[in-house]
């Protein structure tokens, strides 16, 4: 399951500071009878300023303990939160985050031991703006992690939410070949649909029943014909499905080459998902039948031996092709 999912997206610097003030305005003391004016002022300053800390120390440490333990979370999120957003830079956000309450502590401890030697309504008045002051900048100093904090939990709330303890089909293949088409026809997913490459761009769930049992099954991104260390994120999230999540992987072929990658580089993609994951079942099948001519068909026949071949835009051969492999594989 996604470990974000279920997160409220945290405030930022001037939403907290608005907080904080507003319940520092209302904080009010009340020993029943005034006897001394600049002692009563000192009091309420006093709770006043410790209202405003304590707002924004419990508001900076749920940031931080309601974040999702990033090295406890599943190694499929913990990847694709990484290569997304970065691991370290999200560290480092929550850290500064982290290390705010203790300072703000400090300076509101300290600037009430010196309200001590306050003797006129102008010291006192002097001592909350100080306080208000140097919190408050304390405050925008980690405006950024805020912020960026806030986007993440946004974004990675989107992310799929992946159950584990389901058979997941991972569907891949060069862009445009029609991996969305064929996913799109046999689950409950909805993908965008497109005839240009690179529709796609992030890693999206459908779910289908097979036998009483769920399963799902996963668009990707297209792949580019080409080495690990040269793929882009948008590529990336694909092999982090295939390497983490894909109990069966589906090869998808457009023999019609009208997807715009030649039918050599879609093989060569082929081969290398095959070899990359060596225990994995990879089953190839040649889409887009309806636009291709026999040559290009005998071609992928040749290299790979027979391969099953549909069509996506018309719904039940996919539907039915599925059945049969999963019927192959005794679920
Ligand atoms: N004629 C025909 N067109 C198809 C078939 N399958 C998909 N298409 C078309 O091929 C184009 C690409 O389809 P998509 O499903 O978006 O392909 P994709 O592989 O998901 O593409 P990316 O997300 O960009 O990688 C669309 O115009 C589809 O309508 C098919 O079997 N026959
Ligand atoms: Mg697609």
């Amino acid at each position: 399951m996604n470990p974000f999912e279920e997160l409220k997206p945290t405030p930022v610097s001037d939403t907290l500071l608005d907080k904080a003030f507003r319940k520092s305005l209302k904080a009010s003391y009340n020993p029943g009878k005034v006897k001394d004016k600049i002692e009563f002022m000192k009091h309420e300053s006093v709770i006043k300023i410790k209202v405003f800390g304590k707002v924004l120390t419990d508001s900076l440490n749920s940031i931080v303990k309601n974040f999702p333990s990033l090295d406890n979370i599943d190694p499929f999120y913990y990847e694709l939160i990484d290569t997304l957003y970065g691991v370290d830079k999200i560290k480092q956000a929550l850290s500064s985050i982290n290390g705010t309450p203790p300072i703000i502590r400090r300076i509101i401890n300290d600037e009430v031991k010196r309200l001590k030697t306050a003797y006129s309504k102008q010291d006192i008045v002097n001592f909350k703006r100080r306080v208000y002051g140097r919190v408050s900048s304390l405050i925008k100093k980690i405006s950024k992690s805020l912020m960026f904090i806030r986007e993440i939990i946004i974004k990675a709330r989107g992310l799929p939410s992946i159950d584990k303890s389901n058979f997941t089909i991972v569907v891949a293949g060069q862009p445009n070949v029609g991996k969305s088409t064929f996913v799109r026809a046999v689950s409950s997913a909805q993908p965008e649909i497109a005839e240009y490459p690179f529709t796609t761009k992030r890693i999206l769930v459908g779910h289908l029943e097979y036998k009483g049992n769920v399963i799902q099954i996963i668009d990707t991104p297209g792949l580019l014909d080409r080495e690990l260390d040269l793929r882009n994120k948008i590529e990336l999230q694909a092999i982090i499905a295939l390497k983490h999540i894909a109990d069966l992987i589906i090869y998808l072929f457009d023999p019609s080459e009208t997807c715009g990658y030649p039918l050599t580089s879609q093989i060569n993609l082929f081969k290398y998902i095959k070899n990359l994951f060596k225990d994995k079942t990879v089953i190839p099948i040649i889409n887009k039948i309806d636009l291709a001519v026999p040559e290009r068909v005998n071609i992928i026949v040749k290299e790979l031996g027979s391969v099953t071949s549909i069509s996506s835009i018309n719904n039940v051969e996919p539907k039915k092709i599925l059945t049969d492999i999963l019927d192959g594989l005794n679920l």
